[in-house]
C-alpha cells in the first residue's frame, strides 16, 4: 500500500474507536461487545496514543476502576448501560468478594496483562509538549501496575518458579483455543449449566466457540463463583489449570516495561526484572519441547504438556521469552511453514498451525488469523532482529485489515472476515502498525 492508502486506513481505524468510545472508556464492538474489557483498551490505548494523549490516559485510568484490592485488573467492567451481552454481572456476581471494587460490577478473572505495555507506549508516543504530563501519568499508574503484576506473583504461582497459572479460557483471551478445548476436555462437568448464550444473536454461531465449549465456559465460572473468588481456595481444587505460554509470555514483556516505567519514575525496577527473569526461565525449563523445537502450554492438572502447534509459542519472540537458538527453530521451522504457519497463498499468522487436526479457517481461535495476536508477532521479530519479517508481517496484517475490513478475525486462506465489524482492536492497531511504518521512513 502508498502511503496515502495507509493513511487512509488509519483515519478510517479512528473512526470506528469514536464509534466504539462511550466516553472514558471503549467498548471493543458495537453490539458483540457492549462493555469495557481489559486488554481491549490496552490495545486501544496503544492506538489512541498515536494520536490523542488525553484520551489514551483516560482509557487506561477507566480500566483501573475496576481494579480490586489484591491486585486483579478484571477481564470485564460491566457497563450498566450495555445489553445483549452473556454473561453479566448478575452472573459473575463480583460483589460476593471482599476484594471487588464498590459500586461497580466486574468479571472476577483478568486477562492476558497488556497493561503496562500501554501505559509505556503513551509515554512513548507523547507529543513533544506533554512529556511532562505523560511522565505524570505514569507516575499515577505506577502503583496500580506493581499491584497488578504483584497480584499474579502472589496468588497465580502455584509452584513459586513464576509460571503462571490461567484458571479460565476467557482468562486467556483465546478462549476456545485447542489448548483451552483440550485441558477442558480433562474437565469434569459435574452438572450442565443452565443459561442463554447471546453471542450467537449478533454472530454467526459457525464462527464461535460451540454450546460444548460454553458448557465448559459457564460450569468452570460457577465452580469459581462458589468459592465467592477467594483466589487462593479456587486454586486448591480448580479442574483447569493452564500454564499457558502466550499469557506468561504477555507477563514477560509488561514485566520489560514496568522496569522501564519504574526507572521513569524514580523506583526501583530490580522487582520488575527479577519477575521477568523467573517467568522467562520457568516457560524454557517447563513450556520448550526439544524435539519438536516448540513452546507449548502446560496443563498442571493433568501435569503434561499440551502438545498442539499455535501461535502462542511463537509469541515466546512478543515476550523476550525465547533464547536466540530457540528463537531461530520456532521461525525456520514454525513460523515459515507453508504447511504451519505461513500459507503458501493467504494470510500469515493462522492461530493454530494449517496441520492441525484442530484448525479450522472459519472459527475464532481455531486457526484464523487476529490483528493482535499479529502485530505482538511483528513486534517480537522485530526485537529478534528479524525486521525483515516484522515489515511483511505488518504489510501483510494491513492489507488484510484493508481488503476485509476492521473484522474480529479473518481466514489465513482467502482473508474472509469473520465475528464482529467494526471490532476496536483491529482499528486501533492498524493506527499503531501505520505509525510505526511512518516511523521507520
Ligand atoms: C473474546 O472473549 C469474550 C470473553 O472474554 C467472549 O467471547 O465473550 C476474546 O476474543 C477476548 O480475547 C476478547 O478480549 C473479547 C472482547 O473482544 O472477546
Amino acid at each position: 500500500m502508498i502511503a496515502h492508502e495507509l493513511e487512509a486506513l488509519a483515519e478510517s481505524g479512528k473512526k470506528v474507536l469514536a464509534t466504539n468510545d462511550l466516553g472514558g472508556w471503549t467498548k471493543p464492538a458495537p453490539s458483540l461487545y457492549p462493555h469495557q474489557w481489559n486488554w481491549d483498551s490496552c490495545f486501544i490505548a496503544i492506538g489512541l496514543s498515536r494520536y490523542d494523549f488525553d484520551r489514551a490516559c483516560r482509557e487506561l485510568e477507566s480500566l483501573l476502576r475496576g481494579q480490586w484490592a489484591n491486585g486483579l485488573v478484571p477481564q470485564i467492567i460491566f457497563n450498566p448501560a450495555g445489553k445483549g451481552y452473556f454473561p453479566g454481572p448478575d452472573v459473575w456476581q463480583s460483589e460476593r468478594s471482599p476484594d471487588a471494587p464498590r459500586g461497580i460490577e466486574t468479571s472476577g478473572i483478568t486477562q492476558p496483562p497488556v497493561l503496562a505495555t500501554a501505559a509505556l507506549a503513551i509515554w512513548r508516543n507523547a507529543p513533544q509538549g506533554r512529556k511532562q504530563d505523560a511522565l505524570n501519568f505514569l507516575k499515577r499508574m505506577y502503583p496500580h501496575l506493581f499491584r497488578y503484576h504483584q497480584f499474579f506473583y502472589d496468588l497465580r504461582n502455584p509452584d513459586g518458579d513464576g509460571l503462571i497459572v490461567v484458571v479460565h479460557p476467557w482468562e486467556s483471551g483465546t478462549d476456545n483455543s485447542p489448548r483451552y478445548l483440550e485441558a477442558g476436555n480433562r474437565v469434569h462437568l459435574a452438572y450442565t449449566p443452565h443459561y442463554n448464550r447471546l453471542d450467537t444473536q449478533h454472530v454467526s454461531a459457525a464462527n464461535r466457540p460451540t454450546d460444548k465449549d460454553y458448557d465448559l465456559f459457564v460450569y468452570l465460572l460457577e465452580l469459581m463463583r462458589e468459592d465467592n473468588w477467594d483466589q487462593k481456595a479456587y486454586l486448591k481444587h480448580a479442574p483447569l489449570q493452564v500454564q499457558d505460554v502466550l499469557f506468561n509470555s504477555v507477563l514477560c514483556r509488561a514485566n520489560l516495561d514496568l522496569a522501564a516505567i519504574a526507572e521513569q519514575v524514580g523506583e526501583d525496577p530490580a522487582q520488575p526484572r527479577a519477575w521477568y527473569q523467573a517467568t522467562k526461565s520457568a516457560v524454557n525449563a517447563r513450556c520448550w519441547d526439544q524435539s519438536d523445537g516448540m513452546y507449548f502450554d502446560y496443563d498442571r492438572v493433568a501435569g503434561e504438556l499440551i502438545k498442539i502447534d499455535t501461535v502462542s509459542g511463537l509469541n515466546t519472540l512478543y515476550g523476550g521469552v525465547a533464547t536466540e537458538e530457540r528463537a531461530r527453530r520456532l521461525t525456520e521451522i514454525h513460523l515459515l511453514n507453508p504447511r504451519l504457519f505461513w500459507p503458501a497463498a493467504g494470510y500469515p499468522v493462522p492461530t493454530t498451525a494449517l496441520s492441525s487436526s484442530w484448525f479450522n479457517p472459519e472459527n475464532y481461535w481455531l486457526g484464523p488469523v487476529w490483528v493482535g495476536i499479529n502485530w505482538m508477532l511483528a513486534r517480537g521479530l522485530t526485537s529478534y532482529s528479524r525486521l525483515d519479517l516484522a515489515a511483511i508481517l505488518s504489510t501483510r496484517t494491513l492489507d488484510l485489515v484493508s481488503r476485509g475490513g476492521f473484522r474480529e478475525y479473518f481466514n489465513p486462506y482467502t482473508g474472509a472476515g469473520y465475528g464482529t465489524d467494526n471490532f476496536s482492536w483491529a482499528a486501533a492497531l492498524t493506527i499503531d502498525l501505520v505509525a510505526e511504518i511512518g516511523d521507520s521512513v
